[in-house]
């Protein structure tokens, strides 16, 4: 058997798979799932919540602020960790895996290929990822909704917005940016000196009930979206699947993480892309026939799915 990063034996596989026929001669779509995290994003300069590339911000975890519980305690805090966020994310690039990603989503079936993506910065849908081919896990910095939305009664509000690109959202979180090196990973530096408190009255407001708006993402203790886990699900189940591609994550958050499992448990040989994945650790799961490439997601997606992309345009 190959060693499982050989890439001619990778491009052998895909070239199976995307070329495979039926009993009676017709062709056979191929079924890829994929399941990406903020190591796809690394490249582009975004910092990664966990290993070698995570970053702090202002000396706190990241993990401490994406709660219901920090918003709760201090929403003018967790809101400036946010404008910092998406001021970083529209200040940076979509990188050759995110292209490489969406070409294979065009170059495959429509239905072939799901890629499940925990990122919430935007930029597969910025790299022209085919939206029917892309589920956003963990939502977007870019949504807003009403903090009513999880009330129940009285006090619901479905306010929600998509796609808003505001800078600033509003004058209070115009500083939120401030000191920031828009390209690297490190421009989260460690800055111990206290942030000045925002009071709710300044953050931004829902149009309809006046309530406080939230970032759309899933924090940690919240549900993702039922129906596009419903749907996931259903595609999963659907059929064989043939590959699972896990790129740039510490698959350590669930449900993501579980659909490594899934697609296993349906068939799929694995593929794993992370600058982690030769490690001793990183290769502790393998069963034979998977694939584990250590590296860069940017350099490596282009030059694995090429039998199925071609050569990418730099
Ligand atoms: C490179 C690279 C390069 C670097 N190239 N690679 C089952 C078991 C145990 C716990 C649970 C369970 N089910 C649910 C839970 C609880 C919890 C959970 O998973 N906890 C675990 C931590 C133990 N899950 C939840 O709470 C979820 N909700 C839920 O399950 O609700 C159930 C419910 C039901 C009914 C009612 C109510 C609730 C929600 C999870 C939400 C996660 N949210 C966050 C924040 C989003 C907003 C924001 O961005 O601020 O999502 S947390 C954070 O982690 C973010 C990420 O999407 C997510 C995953 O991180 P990711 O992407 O893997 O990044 P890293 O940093 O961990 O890894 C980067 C990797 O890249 C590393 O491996 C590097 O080596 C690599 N890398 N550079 C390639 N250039």
């Amino acid at each position: 058997m190959a060693p499982y990063n050989d890439v001619a034996a990778f491009h052998d596989f895909l070239r199976r798979i995307t070329t495979a026929t039926n009993s009676n001669g017709t062709p056979r779509a191929p079924r890829i799932l994929a399941l990406c995290g903020a190591g796809l994003s690394a490249a582009s300069g975004l910092a990664t919540f966990r290993g070698s590339t995570a970053a702090l911000w202002h000396t706190r975890d990241p993990m401490q602020l994406a709660t219901p519980e920090a918003f709760a305690a201090d929403p003018g805090l967790v809101w400036r960790f946010y404008a910092y966020r998406r001021h970083t994310a529209l200040a940076v690039q979509p990188n050759a895996g995110h292209y490489a990603l969406a070409a294979l989503a065009r170059n495959v079936p429509t239905g072939s290929f799901l890629c499940l993506t925990q990122n919430v910065d935007g930029l597969s849908p910025r790299a022209n990822h085919p939206p029917e081919s892309l589920r956003r896990l963990h939502g977007s910095l870019f949504d807003l909704r009403c903090v009513g939305f999880e009330r129940k009664g009285a006090a619901h509000c479905d306010y929600s917005l998509q796609d808003d690109f505001t800078e600033p959202l509003c004058p209070a979180l115009a500083t939120a940016a401030e000191g920031v090196d828009e390209t690297a990973t490190a421009t989260v530096a460690a800055r111990s000196e206290p942030l000045a408190h925002i009071p709710v009255s300044e953050l931004p407001q829902c149009p309809k009930c006046k309530s406080l708006l939230r970032p759309g993402v899933v924090w940690f203790g919240e549900r993702l979206d039922r129906q596009m886990l419903k749907d996931i699900d259903k595609w999963v189940a659907a059929d064989q699947v043939d590959l699972m591609l896990v790129i740039g994550t510490s698959a350590e958050v669930h449900p993501a993480a579980s659909y490594i499992g899934e697609a296993r448990e349906a068939g799929a040989v694995i593929a794993t892309i992370n600058l982690d994945a030769e490690s001793r650790e990183g290769l502790q799961n393998l069963d034979p026939g998977d694939f584990a490439f250590g590296g860069s997601a940017a350099d490596l997606l282009p030059v694995l799915l090429e039998p199925v992309i071609g050569k990418l345009e730099s």
